[in-house]
Protein backbone atom coordinates (compact mmCIF):
# COMPACT_ATOMS: atom_id res chain seq x y z
CA UNK A 1 0.00 0.00 0.00
CA UNK A 2 2.85 2.38 1.05
CA UNK A 3 4.22 1.56 -2.09
CA UNK A 4 1.36 2.42 -4.38
CA UNK A 5 0.77 5.56 -2.42
CA UNK A 6 4.21 6.77 -3.05
CA UNK A 7 4.05 5.87 -6.85
CA UNK A 8 1.04 7.77 -7.48
CA UNK A 9 1.98 11.02 -5.42
CA UNK A 10 5.23 10.59 -7.68
CA UNK A 11 3.00 10.39 -10.84
CA UNK A 12 0.57 13.11 -9.74
CA UNK A 13 4.08 15.88 -9.21
CA UNK A 14 5.28 13.94 -12.91
CA UNK A 15 1.78 14.74 -14.59
CA UNK A 16 1.30 18.31 -13.52
CA UNK A 17 5.09 19.05 -14.12
CA UNK A 18 5.34 21.66 -17.06
CA UNK A 19 8.98 21.31 -17.44
CA UNK A 20 11.03 23.19 -14.50
CA UNK A 21 7.98 24.14 -12.84
CA UNK A 22 4.07 22.17 -11.27
CA UNK A 23 0.92 23.41 -11.68
CA UNK A 24 -0.90 22.77 -8.38
CA UNK A 25 -3.89 21.11 -9.83
CA UNK A 26 -4.31 19.54 -13.52
CA UNK A 27 -7.97 22.21 -14.57
CA UNK A 28 -8.38 24.04 -11.35
CA UNK A 29 -4.96 25.78 -10.95
CA UNK A 30 -3.92 25.83 -14.16
CA UNK A 31 -0.44 28.21 -13.47
CA UNK A 32 2.46 28.54 -11.00
CA UNK A 33 1.34 29.34 -7.26
CA UNK A 34 3.96 30.08 -4.86
CA UNK A 35 3.68 28.40 -1.85
CA UNK A 36 2.05 25.49 -3.59
CA UNK A 37 5.44 25.36 -5.25
CA UNK A 38 7.55 25.55 -2.13
CA UNK A 39 5.04 22.29 -0.49
CA UNK A 40 6.14 20.77 -4.12
CA UNK A 41 9.73 21.48 -3.43
CA UNK A 42 9.59 19.64 -0.66
CA UNK A 43 7.96 16.45 -2.12
CA UNK A 44 10.11 16.58 -5.18
CA UNK A 45 13.23 16.64 -3.13
CA UNK A 46 12.86 13.39 -2.36
CA UNK A 47 12.75 12.11 -5.65
CA UNK A 48 15.06 14.45 -7.52
CA UNK A 49 16.64 17.99 -5.33
CA UNK A 50 17.56 19.11 -8.87
CA UNK A 51 13.88 19.27 -10.05
CA UNK A 52 12.83 20.55 -6.83
CA UNK A 53 15.30 23.56 -6.42
CA UNK A 54 14.22 24.58 -10.15
CA UNK A 55 10.73 24.86 -9.09
CA UNK A 56 11.84 27.31 -6.63
CA UNK A 57 14.21 29.20 -9.67
CA UNK A 58 11.15 28.90 -12.24
CA UNK A 59 9.08 30.87 -9.67
CA UNK A 60 11.85 33.69 -7.95
CA UNK A 61 12.78 34.68 -11.47
CA UNK A 62 9.15 36.38 -11.46
CA UNK A 63 10.52 38.42 -8.24
CA UNK A 64 9.47 42.01 -8.32
CA UNK A 65 12.53 44.18 -7.90
CA UNK A 66 11.39 45.30 -3.99
CA UNK A 67 11.54 41.78 -3.22
CA UNK A 68 8.10 40.23 -3.19
CA UNK A 69 7.20 37.04 -4.94
CA UNK A 70 4.41 37.28 -6.46
CA UNK A 71 1.61 34.73 -5.26
CA UNK A 72 0.63 33.64 -9.02
CA UNK A 73 3.22 33.63 -12.06
CA UNK A 74 1.21 33.03 -15.18
CA UNK A 75 1.71 30.70 -17.94
CA UNK A 76 1.54 32.09 -21.00
CA UNK A 77 0.39 29.62 -22.47
CA UNK A 78 -3.31 28.82 -20.99
CA UNK A 79 -5.86 30.38 -22.11
CA UNK A 80 -9.67 30.57 -20.71
CA UNK A 81 -8.27 30.95 -17.19
CA UNK A 82 -10.09 33.58 -14.96
CA UNK A 83 -8.89 35.30 -13.27
CA UNK A 84 -5.55 35.88 -15.47
CA UNK A 85 -2.94 38.29 -15.61
CA UNK A 86 -5.25 41.26 -17.11
CA UNK A 87 -7.37 41.70 -13.27
CA UNK A 88 -3.88 42.68 -12.16
CA UNK A 89 -2.21 44.52 -14.70
CA UNK A 90 1.16 43.91 -12.49
CA UNK A 91 3.50 45.55 -15.23
CA UNK A 92 1.48 48.57 -15.97
CA UNK A 93 0.52 50.02 -12.84
CA UNK A 94 3.67 48.77 -10.55
CA UNK A 95 7.45 49.71 -12.03
CA UNK A 96 8.73 46.77 -9.44
CA UNK A 97 7.27 43.97 -11.62
CA UNK A 98 8.46 41.89 -14.04
CA UNK A 99 8.14 43.47 -17.40
CA UNK A 100 8.99 40.23 -19.36
CA UNK A 101 6.67 38.06 -17.15
CA UNK A 102 3.09 37.90 -16.02
CA UNK A 103 2.66 37.90 -12.42
CA UNK A 104 -0.37 38.66 -9.60
CA UNK A 105 0.28 41.52 -7.13
CA UNK A 106 -0.14 39.75 -4.03
CA UNK A 107 1.64 36.96 -1.63
CA UNK A 108 1.58 33.51 -0.16
CA UNK A 109 3.32 32.40 2.93
CA UNK A 110 7.02 31.86 2.65
CA UNK A 111 7.85 28.60 2.81
CA UNK A 112 10.20 29.01 0.33
CA UNK A 113 13.06 29.06 2.86
CA UNK A 114 11.66 25.53 5.06
CA UNK A 115 11.77 23.71 1.26
CA UNK A 116 15.28 25.55 0.31
CA UNK A 117 16.71 23.98 4.04
CA UNK A 118 15.12 20.73 3.11
CA UNK A 119 16.69 20.25 -0.65
CA UNK A 120 19.78 21.19 1.37
CA UNK A 121 19.88 18.42 3.34
CA UNK A 122 18.28 15.87 1.13
CA UNK A 123 21.32 16.58 -1.50
CA UNK A 124 23.63 15.87 1.49
CA UNK A 125 24.31 19.62 1.72
CA UNK A 126 24.83 19.85 5.59
CA UNK A 127 27.22 21.88 6.82
CA UNK A 128 29.61 19.22 7.86
CA UNK A 129 29.83 18.61 4.11
CA UNK A 130 30.33 21.95 3.09
CA UNK A 131 32.74 23.04 5.72
CA UNK A 132 35.65 21.90 4.03
CA UNK A 133 34.62 22.62 0.79
CA UNK A 134 35.34 25.45 -1.40
CA UNK A 135 33.69 29.30 -0.33
CA UNK A 136 30.92 30.13 -2.52
CA UNK A 137 30.98 33.51 -3.70
CA UNK A 138 27.43 35.32 -2.43
CA UNK A 139 25.95 37.54 -5.17
CA UNK A 140 24.49 40.48 -4.11
CA UNK A 141 21.60 40.58 -1.20
CA UNK A 142 19.87 43.54 -2.58
CA UNK A 143 16.37 42.96 -4.15
CA UNK A 144 16.89 41.45 -7.70
CA UNK A 145 16.88 43.82 -10.93
CA UNK A 146 19.50 41.86 -12.74
CA UNK A 147 18.06 40.18 -15.83
CA UNK A 148 16.43 36.66 -15.13
CA UNK A 149 18.77 33.93 -15.93
CA UNK A 150 17.58 31.50 -18.93
CA UNK A 151 14.88 29.29 -18.55
CA UNK A 152 16.14 25.94 -17.41
CA UNK A 153 17.41 23.18 -20.66
CA UNK A 154 18.23 19.42 -20.17
CA UNK A 155 21.53 20.51 -19.74
CA UNK A 156 21.27 24.00 -17.87
CA UNK A 157 20.95 24.65 -15.08
CA UNK A 158 19.26 21.60 -13.59
CA UNK A 159 22.51 19.60 -14.76
CA UNK A 160 24.94 21.62 -12.64
CA UNK A 161 25.86 20.87 -8.80
CA UNK A 162 23.43 22.05 -6.66
CA UNK A 163 25.40 23.81 -4.12
CA UNK A 164 26.75 27.07 -6.53
CA UNK A 165 22.75 26.98 -7.60
CA UNK A 166 21.43 26.75 -3.17
CA UNK A 167 24.11 29.75 -3.31
CA UNK A 168 22.27 31.75 -6.32
CA UNK A 169 18.67 31.28 -5.02
CA UNK A 170 19.85 32.17 -1.23
CA UNK A 171 19.73 36.68 -1.68
CA UNK A 172 16.49 36.29 -3.80
CA UNK A 173 15.51 34.66 -0.21
CA UNK A 174 17.17 37.16 2.18
CA UNK A 175 15.49 39.77 -0.26
CA UNK A 176 12.30 38.50 -0.18
CA UNK A 177 12.46 38.00 3.80
CA UNK A 178 13.12 41.81 3.62
CA UNK A 179 10.20 42.69 2.17
CA UNK A 180 7.87 40.85 4.35
CA UNK A 181 9.73 41.97 7.34
CA UNK A 182 9.85 45.92 6.46
CA UNK A 183 6.46 46.26 4.04
CA UNK A 184 4.54 43.86 5.57
CA UNK A 185 5.51 44.92 8.84
CA UNK A 186 6.32 48.40 8.76
CA UNK A 187 5.15 48.83 12.04
CA UNK A 188 8.19 46.65 12.86
CA UNK A 189 5.88 44.25 15.41
CA UNK A 190 6.94 41.45 13.65
CA UNK A 191 3.42 40.39 13.41
CA UNK A 192 2.88 40.74 9.01
CA UNK A 193 -0.11 42.15 7.33
CA UNK A 194 -2.06 40.34 4.67
CA UNK A 195 -4.05 42.72 1.65
CA UNK A 196 -6.19 40.12 0.91
CA UNK A 197 -8.31 36.54 1.64
CA UNK A 198 -6.12 35.17 -1.79
CA UNK A 199 -2.88 35.46 0.76
CA UNK A 200 -2.92 32.11 2.23
CA UNK A 201 -6.13 30.40 3.83
CA UNK A 202 -8.47 32.41 1.14
CA UNK A 203 -11.75 31.77 1.83
CA UNK A 204 -11.61 31.13 5.73
CA UNK A 205 -13.84 32.54 8.57
CA UNK A 206 -11.26 34.54 9.69
CA UNK A 207 -11.98 36.88 7.11
CA UNK A 208 -15.53 37.34 7.56
CA UNK A 209 -15.79 40.10 9.71
CA UNK A 210 -13.29 42.17 7.87
CA UNK A 211 -14.54 41.48 4.65
CA UNK A 212 -18.19 42.23 5.53
CA UNK A 213 -16.99 45.94 6.28
CA UNK A 214 -16.18 46.24 2.56
CA UNK A 215 -18.09 47.88 0.60
CA UNK A 216 -18.34 46.91 -3.36
CA UNK A 217 -17.84 49.51 -5.58
CA UNK A 218 -18.95 49.10 -9.60
CA UNK A 219 -17.45 45.93 -10.65
CA UNK A 220 -17.46 44.40 -14.28
CA UNK A 221 -19.51 41.58 -15.11
CA UNK A 222 -17.53 38.09 -14.98
CA UNK A 223 -17.39 34.39 -14.91
CA UNK A 224 -15.60 32.48 -12.44
CA UNK A 225 -13.54 29.31 -13.52
CA UNK A 226 -13.43 27.68 -10.03
CA UNK A 227 -17.10 26.92 -10.03
CA UNK A 228 -16.76 25.78 -13.70
CA UNK A 229 -14.62 22.94 -12.26
CA UNK A 230 -15.52 22.47 -8.82
CA UNK A 231 -19.24 22.53 -7.46
CA UNK A 232 -20.07 25.83 -5.74
CA UNK A 233 -21.13 24.64 -2.46
CA UNK A 234 -17.33 23.85 -1.93
CA UNK A 235 -15.95 27.56 -3.27
CA UNK A 236 -16.33 31.11 -2.15
CA UNK A 237 -19.96 32.45 -2.40
CA UNK A 238 -20.32 35.45 -4.83
CA UNK A 239 -20.57 37.99 -2.31
CA UNK A 240 -17.58 36.76 -1.43
CA UNK A 241 -15.77 36.54 -4.47
CA UNK A 242 -17.10 40.21 -5.72
CA UNK A 243 -15.01 41.54 -2.42
CA UNK A 244 -12.51 39.52 -3.69
CA UNK A 245 -12.09 41.71 -6.77
CA UNK A 246 -12.95 44.91 -5.31
CA UNK A 247 -9.83 44.66 -3.05
CA UNK A 248 -8.30 43.62 -5.68
CA UNK A 249 -9.47 46.82 -7.99
CA UNK A 250 -8.24 48.90 -5.03
CA UNK A 251 -4.76 47.14 -4.64
CA UNK A 252 -4.07 47.69 -8.48
CA UNK A 253 -5.41 51.73 -7.60
CA UNK A 254 -2.52 51.92 -4.92
CA UNK A 255 -0.15 50.48 -7.42
CA UNK A 256 0.39 47.67 -4.96
CA UNK A 257 2.29 50.49 -3.16
CA UNK A 258 2.70 49.01 0.29
CA UNK A 259 3.11 52.49 1.99
CA UNK A 260 -0.12 53.52 -0.17
CA UNK A 261 -2.26 50.36 0.99
CA UNK A 262 -1.21 50.43 4.74
CA UNK A 263 -2.58 54.56 4.59
CA UNK A 264 -5.85 53.34 2.77
CA UNK A 265 -6.78 49.52 2.43
CA UNK A 266 -10.05 48.52 4.57
CA UNK A 267 -8.29 45.22 4.78
CA UNK A 268 -5.21 44.75 6.93
CA UNK A 269 -4.88 42.07 8.99
CA UNK A 270 -1.94 41.16 11.08
CA UNK A 271 -2.19 37.11 10.29
CA UNK A 272 -0.76 34.95 12.68
CA UNK A 273 -0.45 31.84 10.55
CA UNK A 274 1.72 33.78 7.93
CA UNK A 275 3.93 35.27 10.67
CA UNK A 276 4.39 31.93 12.20
CA UNK A 277 5.56 30.40 8.69
CA UNK A 278 8.07 33.55 8.54
CA UNK A 279 9.22 32.46 11.64
CA UNK A 280 9.83 29.28 11.01
CA UNK A 281 11.39 29.99 7.17
CA UNK A 282 13.78 32.76 8.58
CA UNK A 283 15.12 30.21 10.78
CA UNK A 284 15.89 27.69 8.03
CA UNK A 285 16.81 31.14 6.00
CA UNK A 286 19.57 30.97 9.38
CA UNK A 287 20.64 27.69 8.23
CA UNK A 288 21.04 28.33 4.89
CA UNK A 289 23.30 31.58 5.45
CA UNK A 290 25.38 29.84 8.22
CA UNK A 291 25.70 27.20 5.30
CA UNK A 292 26.57 29.53 2.65
CA UNK A 293 29.25 31.71 5.47
CA UNK A 294 26.98 34.62 4.97
CA UNK A 295 28.32 37.68 6.51
CA UNK A 296 27.53 38.35 10.97
CA UNK A 297 25.94 41.03 9.90
CA UNK A 298 23.32 39.31 7.71
CA UNK A 299 22.82 35.74 10.02
CA UNK A 300 22.19 38.40 13.18
CA UNK A 301 19.50 40.58 10.68
CA UNK A 302 17.93 36.67 10.09
CA UNK A 303 17.97 35.50 13.44
CA UNK A 304 16.50 39.16 14.52
CA UNK A 305 13.32 37.87 11.90
CA UNK A 306 12.56 34.59 13.49
CA UNK A 307 12.95 35.83 17.34
CA UNK A 308 10.95 38.89 17.09
CA UNK A 309 8.19 37.13 15.00
CA UNK A 310 8.38 33.93 17.13
CA UNK A 311 7.39 36.18 19.92
CA UNK A 312 5.10 38.41 18.53
CA UNK A 313 3.08 34.94 17.49
CA UNK A 314 2.89 33.68 21.10
CA UNK A 315 1.55 37.42 22.36
CA UNK A 316 -1.49 36.84 20.20
CA UNK A 317 -2.43 33.50 22.37
CA UNK A 318 -6.22 34.04 23.91
CA UNK A 319 -6.22 32.09 27.00
CA UNK A 320 -10.21 31.56 26.64
CA UNK A 321 -10.29 30.16 22.63
CA UNK A 322 -6.68 28.49 23.79
CA UNK A 323 -5.44 29.31 20.40
CA UNK A 324 -3.42 32.68 18.93
CA UNK A 325 -5.51 34.87 17.33
CA UNK A 326 -4.72 37.49 14.07
CA UNK A 327 -5.20 41.04 14.64
CA UNK A 328 -7.48 42.96 12.15
CA UNK A 329 -5.78 45.89 11.65
CA UNK A 330 -8.60 48.71 10.89
CA UNK A 331 -10.91 47.43 13.37
CA UNK A 332 -8.27 47.00 15.98
CA UNK A 333 -9.76 44.20 17.67
CA UNK A 334 -8.63 40.45 17.64
CA UNK A 335 -10.40 37.48 15.36
CA UNK A 336 -11.80 35.65 17.51
CA UNK A 337 -12.58 32.97 15.14
CA UNK A 338 -11.39 29.33 15.93
CA UNK A 339 -9.53 27.66 12.86
CA UNK A 340 -6.33 26.00 12.62
CA UNK A 341 -4.27 29.22 12.13
CA UNK A 342 -5.22 29.50 15.83
CA UNK A 343 -2.70 26.28 15.98
CA UNK A 344 0.32 27.38 13.78
CA UNK A 345 2.22 28.93 16.75
CA UNK A 346 3.26 25.14 16.67
CA UNK A 347 5.82 25.65 14.36
CA UNK A 348 7.64 28.72 15.43
CA UNK A 349 10.86 27.41 16.32
CA UNK A 350 11.31 28.95 20.15
CA UNK A 351 7.84 28.14 21.32
CA UNK A 352 7.35 28.08 25.23
CA UNK A 353 7.10 24.47 25.60
CA UNK A 354 3.92 25.26 28.37
CA UNK A 355 2.58 26.97 25.38
CA UNK A 356 3.61 23.72 22.82
CA UNK A 357 1.52 21.34 25.39
CA UNK A 358 -1.37 23.65 25.20
CA UNK A 359 -1.44 23.97 21.32
CA UNK A 360 -0.93 20.14 21.44
CA UNK A 361 -3.68 19.68 23.32
CA UNK A 362 -5.88 21.67 21.75
CA UNK A 363 -5.13 20.52 18.10
CA UNK A 364 -6.27 17.19 19.58
CA UNK A 365 -9.09 17.95 21.13
CA UNK A 366 -13.01 18.13 20.16
CA UNK A 367 -13.09 21.22 17.98
CA UNK A 368 -9.80 19.42 15.07
CA UNK A 369 -8.12 16.06 14.95
CA UNK A 370 -10.22 14.82 18.03
CA UNK A 371 -13.66 16.06 16.94
CA UNK A 372 -16.53 12.91 16.97
CA UNK A 373 -17.50 11.23 14.36
CA UNK A 374 -14.41 12.15 12.36
CA UNK A 375 -13.29 9.38 9.43
CA UNK A 376 -9.73 9.90 10.43
CA UNK A 377 -8.04 12.05 12.95
CA UNK A 378 -6.53 14.68 11.45
CA UNK A 379 -7.14 18.61 12.00
CA UNK A 380 -10.12 20.53 10.59
CA UNK A 381 -9.36 23.79 8.70
CA UNK A 382 -12.24 25.44 11.10
CA UNK A 383 -13.13 23.91 14.47
CA UNK A 384 -15.80 21.29 14.70
CA UNK A 385 -17.98 23.73 17.76
CA UNK A 386 -17.45 26.93 15.45
CA UNK A 387 -20.67 28.54 14.24
CA UNK A 388 -19.02 29.11 10.88
CA UNK A 389 -17.98 25.06 10.69
CA UNK A 390 -19.00 23.82 6.91
CA UNK A 391 -17.81 20.61 6.24
CA UNK A 392 -17.78 20.61 2.48
CA UNK A 393 -16.61 24.38 2.00
CA UNK A 394 -13.31 25.05 1.48
CA UNK A 395 -11.05 26.41 4.35
CA UNK A 396 -14.43 26.34 6.66
CA UNK A 397 -14.14 22.87 8.01
CA UNK A 398 -12.37 20.10 5.53
CA UNK A 399 -8.97 18.77 6.24
CA UNK A 400 -6.24 20.42 4.14
CA UNK A 401 -3.34 18.23 4.53
CA UNK A 402 -0.98 20.81 4.00
CA UNK A 403 -2.11 22.27 7.12
CA UNK A 404 -1.88 19.15 8.36
CA UNK A 405 1.92 18.70 7.72
CA UNK A 406 2.69 22.02 8.83
CA UNK A 407 1.29 21.11 12.38
CA UNK A 408 2.86 17.62 11.95
CA UNK A 409 6.42 19.58 10.98
CA UNK A 410 6.13 21.97 13.83
CA UNK A 411 5.55 19.12 16.88
CA UNK A 412 8.11 16.77 15.19
CA UNK A 413 10.53 19.30 15.20
CA UNK A 414 9.87 20.51 19.24
CA UNK A 415 9.83 16.07 19.85
CA UNK A 416 6.77 15.77 20.35
CA UNK A 417 7.06 12.28 18.61
CA UNK A 418 4.15 10.27 19.87
CA UNK A 419 1.86 13.02 18.51
CA UNK A 420 3.33 13.75 15.37
CA UNK A 421 3.16 10.15 14.77
CA UNK A 422 -0.21 10.35 15.48
CA UNK A 423 -0.92 12.94 12.93
CA UNK A 424 0.85 11.64 10.02
CA UNK A 425 -0.39 8.10 10.40
CA UNK A 426 -3.99 9.63 10.55
CA UNK A 427 -3.40 11.03 7.54
CA UNK A 428 -1.37 8.72 5.60
CA UNK A 429 -4.67 6.41 6.65
CA UNK A 430 -6.73 9.68 4.83
CA UNK A 431 -5.06 9.53 1.87
CA UNK A 432 -4.05 6.11 1.51
CA UNK A 433 -8.02 5.25 0.97
CA UNK A 434 -8.84 3.86 -1.96
CA UNK A 435 -10.25 6.74 -4.16
CA UNK A 436 -8.75 9.72 -1.96
CA UNK A 437 -6.70 10.92 -5.26
CA UNK A 438 -4.68 13.30 -3.74
CA UNK A 439 -7.63 15.71 -3.08
CA UNK A 440 -7.11 19.36 -2.18
CA UNK A 441 -9.59 18.98 0.41
CA UNK A 442 -11.49 16.20 2.45
CA UNK A 443 -15.02 16.16 3.74
CA UNK A 444 -13.61 15.05 7.38
CA UNK A 445 -16.81 12.56 8.87
CA UNK A 446 -17.08 10.68 5.23
CA UNK A 447 -13.70 11.01 3.91
CA UNK A 448 -15.07 12.30 0.37
CA UNK A 449 -12.30 13.98 -1.47
CA UNK A 450 -13.05 17.21 -2.17
CA UNK A 451 -11.99 20.66 -4.55
CA UNK A 452 -9.66 19.17 -7.40
CA UNK A 453 -8.49 15.67 -7.41
CA UNK A 454 -4.45 14.87 -8.17
CA UNK A 455 -3.49 18.58 -6.40
CA UNK A 456 0.47 18.90 -6.15
CA UNK A 457 1.03 19.96 -2.79
CA UNK A 458 -1.35 17.16 -1.56
CA UNK A 459 0.92 14.72 -3.49
CA UNK A 460 4.35 16.39 -2.28
CA UNK A 461 3.35 16.24 1.35
CA UNK A 462 2.56 12.58 0.98
CA UNK A 463 5.60 11.75 -0.14
CA UNK A 464 7.11 13.68 2.68
CA UNK A 465 5.30 11.50 5.07
CA UNK A 466 6.41 8.50 3.43
CA UNK A 467 9.83 9.98 3.63
CA UNK A 468 9.61 10.39 7.25
CA UNK A 469 11.48 7.88 9.51
CA UNK A 470 11.23 6.26 13.03
CA UNK A 471 7.57 5.91 12.42
CA UNK A 472 5.26 2.96 12.14
CA UNK A 473 1.64 3.80 9.65
CA UNK A 474 -1.66 2.34 11.12
CA UNK A 475 -3.47 0.84 8.66
CA UNK A 476 -5.71 2.77 6.38
CA UNK A 477 -9.68 2.74 7.42
CA UNK A 478 -11.48 0.20 5.30
C1 LIG B 1 -6.50 31.65 -5.33
C2 LIG B 1 -3.53 26.95 -5.38
C3 LIG B 1 -4.22 27.93 -4.45
C4 LIG B 1 -3.64 27.88 -3.02
C5 LIG B 1 -4.48 28.65 -2.03
C6 LIG B 1 -5.92 28.16 -2.13
C7 LIG B 1 -6.42 28.33 -3.56
C8 LIG B 1 -6.78 30.15 -5.22
C9 LIG B 1 -8.26 29.95 -5.52
O1 LIG B 1 -5.61 27.59 -4.44
O2 LIG B 1 -6.41 29.70 -3.90
O3 LIG B 1 -5.18 31.95 -5.10
O4 LIG B 1 -8.62 30.01 -6.69
O5 LIG B 1 -9.03 29.74 -4.59
O6 LIG B 1 -6.74 28.81 -1.21
O7 LIG B 1 -3.99 28.49 -0.72
O8 LIG B 1 -2.34 28.39 -3.03
O9 LIG B 1 -3.54 25.67 -4.85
Amino acid sequence: MTDGLWDGAARVLRENDLGGWTKPAPRLYPHQWSWDSAFHAIGLAHLDPGRALAELEHLFRAQWTDGRVPHIVFDPHVAGYWPGPELWAASSVSGAAPKDLLTSGLIQPPMHAIALWRIARAAGLTPSHAAPGPRIPLPSCEAPDAPPPPPPTASSPRGQPLLPRLAALYPKLVAWHRYLAARRDPERSGLLTVYHPWEGTDNTPRWDAALDRVRVGELPAYARHDVAVVGADERPSKAEYDRYLWLVALLRAAAYDDAAIARAHPFLIKDVQLSAIFAAASRDLGSLAALLDAPDEEQAEIAGWWHRSGQAVQKRWDDELELVLDLDLRADRSVRVVTSAGLSALILPDLDEELAKRLSRRLFGKDFAGAPGLAHPVALSTGAGAPEFRPRAYWRGPAWPVINWLLWSGLRERGHAEEARRLRSANLALLGRPGSQFAEYFEPYTAEPLGSPNQSWTAAVTLDWLAAEGDQMTAPAA
